[in-house]
């Protein structure tokens, strides 16, 4: 007898390679996987690094990010796409292309632009690609509160800038913005819970989760928007996956194997 084996949706991630496998595809291939989900992934730069530092990298050409897309999206239906590293301003302008030619509806913009350890992983004149033509095509984008800084040119201490911050990144025309790690800004809540906001034009809501004291966040930024981009490929709306990708990174870090003498990556 013969078993029926449901096609899983294909998630497709855009990113760095990290050789110590906490951040970049293969944290993203692991967390698609984890929900479900079959992983396909398009390497944008080699990076040389482990959980101490990035010590630099080998970016790859916009033609080799464009032909390794093509290849796959002329061979699969893919159901949710997102991008993380994206270090020149060419690479980024091949996958705006890409998104626009390829009708891609679930699309995450990771914007890394710094690595936990101080290294600039994009340059300005991708910035401005990334903000101008990448971010109009996305569903959601993911900054931490550095990242929403240096992309907007806000600096954000009080609830006020944060929205200030999050408008100013709506208005390129990306629907929704999660701002990562609310819980720095000045207010008189307390300071253990690890908040992140999300901002459309509909409204603010907040994602609350306990605020683990720990070295082990090498990748979170990763994970967290690749676990999005898998519950947004499984039907859900933009709301629930963002919950579900929370609850699964708190749930990453609590675990993390603490490799490393820097920061551990986290256990997913
Ligand atoms: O976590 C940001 C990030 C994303 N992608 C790659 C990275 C890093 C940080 O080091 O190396 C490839």
């Amino acid at each position: 007898m013969s078993q029926i084996i449901e096609k899983p949706p294909v998630c497709m991630t855009i990113a760095g390679l990290d050789p110590s496998g906490g951040a970049g595809v293969v944290a993203d291939v692991s967390a698609f996987s984890r929900f479900g989900c079959f992983p396909s992934m398009v390497i944008t730069s080699v990076t040389f690094q482990n959980t101490t530092g990035v010590f630099g990298a080998d970016n790859l050409s916009a033609e080799s990010v464009q032909r390794q897309a093509d290849a796959v999206f002329d061979d699969y239906e893919i159901a949710a796409l997102k991008t993380g590293m994206l270090p020149t301003a060419e690479i980024i302008k091949t996958v705006a292309d890409l998104v626009k030619r390829r009708s891609v509806e679930n699309f995450v913009i990771d914007p890394v632009v710094r690595s936990t350890s101080g290294y600039d992983l994009i340059d300005d004149d991708a910035l401005r690609a990334l903000v101008a033509e990448l971010f109009p095509l996305a569903l959601i984008a993911t900054p931490n509160l550095a990242e929403a800084e240096r992309i907007t040119g806000i600096s954000i201490e009080t609830p006020s800038d944060l929205e200030r911050a999050a408008a100013a990144m709506l208005e390129t025309g990306v629907r929704y913005v999660l701002i990562k790690g609310g819980h720095r800004i000045k207010t008189d809540v307390d300071s253990d819970i690890a908040r992140d906001h999300l901002f459309s034009r509909a409204g603010t809501q907040a994602f609350e989760a306990e605020f683990i004291e720990t070295t082990a966040t090498h990748g979170t930024g990763c994970v967290l928007s690749a676990a999005i981009t898998a519950n947004l490929a499984l039907g859900h709306s933009v709301e629930n996956s963002v919950r579900t990708a929370k609850e699964f990174v708190t749930n990453a870090i609590r675990n993390a194997p603490m490799l490393g003498h820097g920061h551990s990556p986290i256990g997913i």
